[in-house]
């Protein structure tokens, strides 16, 4: 019997867009999800590109203005991949016209565009959802499994490394990601959000917070033709020069409610990290370790193993009995950077056809703006410890 369909709108058709439109054509061929996601229509405002992403993916319909889209009445879902600098207009919108909303990291500009967006999407009683897509990695899930069972005990350490390096050449141009207008912050925001969801779903809520950050770039050439996220485009004639207004890299130590403390890394010039996203949760009675770019496998040291055998043991997590993996490849068969997205979509399916919860939801992410505005603020101030303020 036919599934009833949940009509997607995607605003944005870049690295999200892409990331999410795999995502929605997958998760009903691989779960056995309650409602068909049609991809209704794809949104951009260069319109040519838009409806070649369209015809690409799928997407039945093209608009170039998103507030038709999220006024449409054959749309159930507004999914919002673009940049966080639209993230609080277009979802108070989408939430004000009665849509779910699937929201791309991070969440807003500011803490005080996430808690608008939180308040729109309870009044307007829909389904809201921030993309911290690492909470839907198996070896995650299998992480947060063993926490819960008390296979480490009480946490005392936590420890977040994000790191990447692609801005480390000066020559790599201004775009949107370095500049405060558009991003709100550098890394801080981009990947210690991922990091600092992490820690609220593994450890617990993060309460105060001593931060620096620091710039080693201050001037960049201004874009080319062609400039996108990870590539310098073309440069067209004389270079100009646009100041940096963001942080190039942060250092974070915070405390958790339940007595934990932990550190938070992040930075785009890790030279050699391409996506290294490394965390380490210390327990009296054990400790887990992750790293993003061997994303298959958990590491897991347990004191109650025999003394002459303890040692960190690498656990492969694509074994069916690891959360989402039965319904992909046989045993031992890898996943990827994609998958997530997939898990992602199947989880708000389930939400929306039982009326149930999905997580981080929009209360979840204002929790991560609130510790990451708290470190910015905290950094202006010298590193002062600062209580975090949800
Ligand atoms: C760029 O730093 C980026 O694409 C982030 O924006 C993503 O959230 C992260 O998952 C990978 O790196």
């Amino acid at each position: 019997m036919a599934k009833p369909p949940l009509r997607i709108g995607i605003i944005g058709y870049n690295f999200m867009g892409k990331a999410h439109s795999n995502g929605w054509r997958q998760t009903a061929k691989f779960f056995d999800v309650e409602r068909e996601p049609v991809l209704q229509v794809a949104c951009g405002r260069n319109e040519a590109a838009v409806q070649a992403f369209a015809d690409n993916w799928g997407w039945q319909h093209v608009e170039t203005d998103w507030r038709k889209v999220v006024e449409r009445d054959d749309i159930d879902v507004i999914d919002i991949s673009l940049p966080q600098a639209l993230h609080s207009e277009v979802a108070i919108a989408a939430a004000e016209n009665g849509k779910h909303v699937f929201c791309e990291k991070p969440m807003a500009l500011t803490l005080e565009q996430g808690r608008a967006m939180l308040a729109a999407a309870e009044k307007a009683g829909v389904k809201h959802y921030v993309n911290h897509n690492y909470r839907r990695v198996p070896a995650i899930r299998l992480a947060k499994r063993l926490i819960d069972e008390g296979k480490i005990g009480r946490i005392f350490h936590w420890r977040g490394a994000y790191q990447q390096d692609w801005i480390v050449d000066p020559n790599f141009p201004l775009t949107w990601h370095l500049r405060k207008e558009t991003a709100g912050s550098g890394p801080h925001g981009d990947l210690n959000s991922h990091s600092v969801d992490l820690a609220h779903y593994l450890v617990g809520d993060i309460t105060s917070v001593s931060c620096m950050t620091t710039n080693f770039i201050t001037e960049r050439p201004l874009p080319g033709e062609g400039a996108a996220t990870f590539s310098a485009g073309e440069p067209s004639g004389p270079q100009e020069m646009g100041a940096v207004t963001v942080e190039d890299a942060s250092l974070m130590h915070v405390t958790f409610a339940n007595g934990a403390i932990g550190s938070f890394e992040a930075t785009r010039f890790a030279t050699g990290r391409k996506n290294h996203h490394v965390i380490e949760i210390y327990g009296g009675e054990g400790s887990l370790a992750f790293d993003l770019e061997r994303m298959n496998e958990l590491q897991y040291f347990s004191r109650n193993d025999p003394e002459e055998a303890q040692g960190f043991r690498t656990i492969l997590a694509t074994e069916p009995c690891h959360d989402y993996i039965s319904n992909w490849w046989p045993p031992g068969h890898m996943i990827g950077y994609e998958h997530e997205f997939v898990h992602a979509m199947t989880d708000f399916i389930h939400a929306i056809a039982t009326n149930g919860d999905i997580d981080p939801n929009f209360a979840d992410g204002v929790k991560v703006m609130a510790v990451l505005e708290a470190g910015l603020k905290s950094a202006e101030d010298n590193g002062r410890r600062l209580p975090v303020e949800v």
